[in-house]
């Protein structure tokens, strides 16, 4: 009640502070320098600042570099290099080779008097980006821009979100800023920030917006009092530093964006399998008892997850002696590993405020942990009690947390994990807010610990020029309110007026502290297998955390609508924002999974790219062996998925070395198709297999649409013609999904399925041939040990065809394996026709088929 009414009167103070943005002047620009590729100029302010949320900033600097034929880089930031840049150590920036603006697919124009500026394609003028509408407002804790844009545009991404993957364009606010989510709420921020959108024309083609910004920001797309479309930033701090991605095509859109901020992270081959969790198994019996009813069932399980449960009182790097003990942990792993299975294990970031920890004092030795403003540890409250933070900014944080790791989970005598999992991570405060005592909100821990001295008090000289900061913000509750589900900026999360270690605070580096977690951690599992890539699992992510970490979708519901936002949250990671190894927790996290539903969902999660059943302590058990018909289903989820493994490791690796998404909104592959552009609740996991899942509650039918191409039910090889309309399916089983294979494409299929990926391995393949409306049809497939880091030339990459008659395999065969292809089967007729053969994968070859 108290804070509602100072809320209140604070916005009444604001609105009678400045009338409206309108009032504000813009800038002016002036000692316009160009070169080839480069244009910089000076920004002043154009007028009385209008100071409306903070305090006008009197000059800027723009900078705008040509940096590939297809990306332009436009960067407004203050000339006194105060203001918070993202650290180049945390995401390092692309560094454009530059090119004459003549020879770039899109142009930057500047208008200097109010200055503003417009992007355009070269060649059609086509208008992509416009600010001229208003005035640019770059004050000390806001900026505002705003675009003008077509109505109605098709623009996807901005996440993260669970809301439709083509955004709405009428009264929609997109809030970035890093929060615990529980139930995933629509129309509002979730756990991670990617403040990049892809803009799809049509015709006329794709085009990206990529904005490097960490801070908290409302992004709304909307439409004027007169109608007129735009899409505005209001931003808390930080500069202006956009990349536009010429495209044109969406997939080029995804490979641009991609070598922004870096290439997805390879995956493991194993790390496709099938994964189980829960957050409330009792103990380690009980998880032993998991797997074995897995195996009982005849469901492959690759991995089982442990989540806090394993822990001592929560505490992170320990195991709880009496339900976890270590040396039981040690046996089920090692059991685990000898059947070819995989265990992960839950690290969050709060660590256990108490003396007597050893993880604790290690961290307070190697000053590894976030400080308060007297020198005193920050105290909050986690899992765990009342807890610390890492400053991932101190100079010792890493070894200290490369040295927990090594330790706990050392082979000899830890708990020799195959991943690591970071929760938590936005981070996770459960205090409310400022009121809260962290002590008194951990009851069983009220130990004080004498205040530690601090090296690194800012002060105002150290931030001149350094881009950590300006002084003297209001970093607590900023004027400028973004639509923060939790409340204040700092509710529920990290004060925002706490300084790290490099001088740079809270309310600029929030949205990274996720990133920058799993990038620590990523590094500490390299020190164990130096040769093994790590697999981290997130559930904070900001731009650039897929080359890091997989994710997954948090703590959602076990409902259909849940089940359905899978799908956009999956495209919108996948296809927008360079995170290709993305899932949701299967038959959902929170409530009670209904089995029908439960079927359902284990079919849908085996065609989207990480694929792992999890619920909450209060919700029931929801393995899928408890019911026969989620049994069934899941068998057949998983044998094919299983058979497609090395086609979906295939896309993985073309994401990983080229940016092109593992798995393909419909206007990815249809991209003149308007029927396409709004689809969400059908997608291609990766480019050639079309997945229409029933997605109306309790329903046995689907209505999905099919492009005007030929297709091929995936499961009886029937030719079905699409003809660019809806097509409904009656009587869909609950362990069938219907899955298409697109026309024109050639299929690696293997011929078994097996109890774990290592099993698939062995197996041989088939080779699908969907021949295309033309006759003809292309693939590929990507072999290596799945494993390494550094696969040296050991791999292969070989590219199939066929042209009618003869199917050709070409490419790079470094990789040896006895695995044969044993038969190609090409689809058209009623029945396909099929060849039977041994021809070995470690060299080109030819068969022609009459
Ligand atoms: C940007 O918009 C303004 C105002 O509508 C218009 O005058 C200007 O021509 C536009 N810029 C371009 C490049 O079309
Ligand atoms: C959209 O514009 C309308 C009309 O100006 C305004 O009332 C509404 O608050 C705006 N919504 C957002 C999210 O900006
Ligand atoms: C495994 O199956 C057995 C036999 O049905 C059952 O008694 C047991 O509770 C199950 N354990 C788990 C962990 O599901
Ligand atoms: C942050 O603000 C809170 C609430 O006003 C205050 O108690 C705390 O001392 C401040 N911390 C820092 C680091 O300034
Ligand atoms: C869309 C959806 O299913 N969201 C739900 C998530 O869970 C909460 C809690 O049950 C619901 O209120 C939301 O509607």
């Amino acid at each position: 009640m108290m804070r509602f009414l100072q809320s209140s009167v604070l916005a009444s103070a604001s609105l009678a502070l400045a009338a409206s943005i309108d009032d504000c002047p813009g800038y002016t620009a002036s000692n316009i320098v160009q070169s080839d590729g480069k244009l910089t100029a000076d920004l002043t302010l154009a007028g009385t600042a209008c100071n409306i949320y903070s305090t006008d900033l009197t000059d800027l600097k723009l900078l705008v570099e040509y940096q590939t034929e297809s990306r332009l880089r436009v960067k407004i930031y203050d000339a006194g290099l105060q203001v918070y840049q993202i650290q180049e150590s945390v995401l390092p920036r692309p560094s454009g080779e530059g090119v004459l603006a003549s020879d770039a697919a899109i142009q930057f124009q500047l208008a200097e008097d109010p200055f503003s500026f417009s992007i355009s394609r070269t060649g059609s003028g086509e208008v992509l980006f416009n600010t001229s509408n208003t005035n640019l407002i770059f004050e000390s804790q806001y900026i505002n821009l705003r675009t003008s844009l077509p109505q109605d545009p098709n623009l996807y991404g901005l996440g993260e979100h669970s809301d439709s993957f083509r955004l709405s364009t009428n009264n929609y606010k997109r809030t970035l800023w890093n929060a615990e989510s529980p139930f995933i709420p629509r129309n509002s921020n979730l756990y991670g920030s990617h403040p990049n959108y892809l803009d799809h024309r049509g015709e006329s083609g794709s085009h990206g917006v990529a904005l490097l910004n960490a801070n908290g920001m409302d992004i709304n797309i909307n439409k004027t009092d007169s109608g007129d479309q735009y899409l505005e930033y209001n931003i808390l701090g930080g500069v202006l530093d956009f990349y536009f991605l010429a495209g044109p095509s969406p997939t080029d859109v995804s490979k641009q964006y991609a070598e922004i901020v870096g290439f997805p992270a390879m995956m493991s081959y194993w790390t496709f399998g099938f994964q189980q969790c829960k957050y409330g198994w009792p103990d380690i019996e009980f998880e032993e008892g998991v797997v074995a009813n897995y195996s009982a069932a005849n469901i492959p399980l690759e991995t089982l997850w442990a989540d806090i449960d394993y822990m001592e009182s929560r505490k992170v790097f320990t195991t709880d002696p009496e339900k976890y003990p270590l040396d039981k942990m040690r046996e089920l792993i090692g059991e685990m590993h000898q059947r070819g299975q995989k265990y992960v294990m839950m690290l969050d970031p709060g660590i256990a405020y108490k003396d007597s920890y050893a993880t604790y004092s290690r961290g307070v030795e190697a000053e590894a942990f976030i400080k308060a403003d007297d020198g005193s540890l920050y105290r909050g409250t986690q899992w765990a009690g009342e807890v610390v933070w890492p400053d991932w900014f101190a100079p010792k944080t890493q070894d200290w947390w490369t040295d927990e790791i090594l330790r706990f989970f050392d082979p000899e005598t830890g708990l020799d994990i195959d991943g690591a999992w970071n929760d938590m991570n936005e981070v996770s405060n459960f205090c409310d807010d400022v009121n809260c005592d962290p002590s008194q909100a951990a009851v069983n821990d009220k130990r004080q610990v004498a205040p530690i001295s601090r090296k690194t008090l800012r002060s105002q000289q150290d931030s001149e020029g350094d881009m950590k900061g300006l002084p003297d913000r209001e970093l607590f509750t900023p004027a400028y309110r973004i639509k923060n589900h939790q409340g204040d900026l700092s509710d529920k999360t990290l004060y925002t007026n706490n300084t790290n270690f490099d001088g740079t605070v809270q309310y600029d580096t929030h949205n990274i502290h996720g990133l920058m977690m799993v990038t620590a951690t990523r590094h500490a599992l390299l020190e164990r297998r130096p040769n093994s890539r790590p697999f981290v699992l997130t559930r904070s992510t900001f731009a650039g955390s897929g080359t890091k970490a997989a994710h997954w979708f948090g703590d959602n519901y076990s409902s259909w609508d849940d089940y359905r936002a899978t799908i956009s949250q999956m495209l919108s990671f996948a296809a927008v924002h360079a995170m290709p190894m993305v899932g949701s927790d299967v038959c959902g996290f929170n409530g009670e999974a209904q089995e029908q539903m439960c079927a359902r969902w284990a079919l849908l999660g085996a065609f989207q790219p990480f694929y792992r059943n999890h619920a909450d302590i209060s919700a029931p058990n929801q393995e899928f062996y408890l019911w026969k018909s989620v049994t069934e289903a899941a068998r057949k989820a998983i044998d094919a998925r299983y058979r497609l493994l090395d086609y979906i490791y295939t896309a993985m690796y073309r994401a990983a070395s080229t940016g092109v998404p593992i798995v393909n909104p419909l206007f990815f592959i249809y991209p003149n198709d308007a029927e396409t552009f709004g689809i969400d609740l059908q997608w291609f996991y990766g480019d050639t297999l079309l997945v229409s899942p029933v997605t109306d509650d309790d329903a046995t039918s689907v209505t999905f649409y099919l492009p005007d191409d030929i297709f091929y039910d995936f499961w009886t090889l029937q030719p079905v013609q699409g003809t660019g309309a809806a097509v409904t399916v009656v009587d869909v089983a609950v362990t069938d999904i219907p899955v298409h294979i697109r026309g024109g494409t050639i299929l690696p299929l293997r011929t078994a399925s097996g109890d774990t990926t290592a099993l698939v391995r062995q197996n041989d393949f088939t080779l699908i041939v969907a021949p295309g409306t033309d006759g003809k049809a292309s693939g590929s497939l990507c072999l290596d040990d799945g494993d390494s880091v550094d696969v040296g030339s050991e791999y292969s990459d070989i590219s199939f065809a066929w042209d009618g008659q003869t199917l050709k395999a070409e490419g790079t065969f470094g990789y040896s394996t006895d695995v044969v292809i044993e038969s190609v089967k090409i689809l058209g007729g009623d029945e396909p026709v099929t060849k039977k053969g041994t021809w070995s994968l470690n060299e080109a070859f030819e068969i022609t088929v009459s």
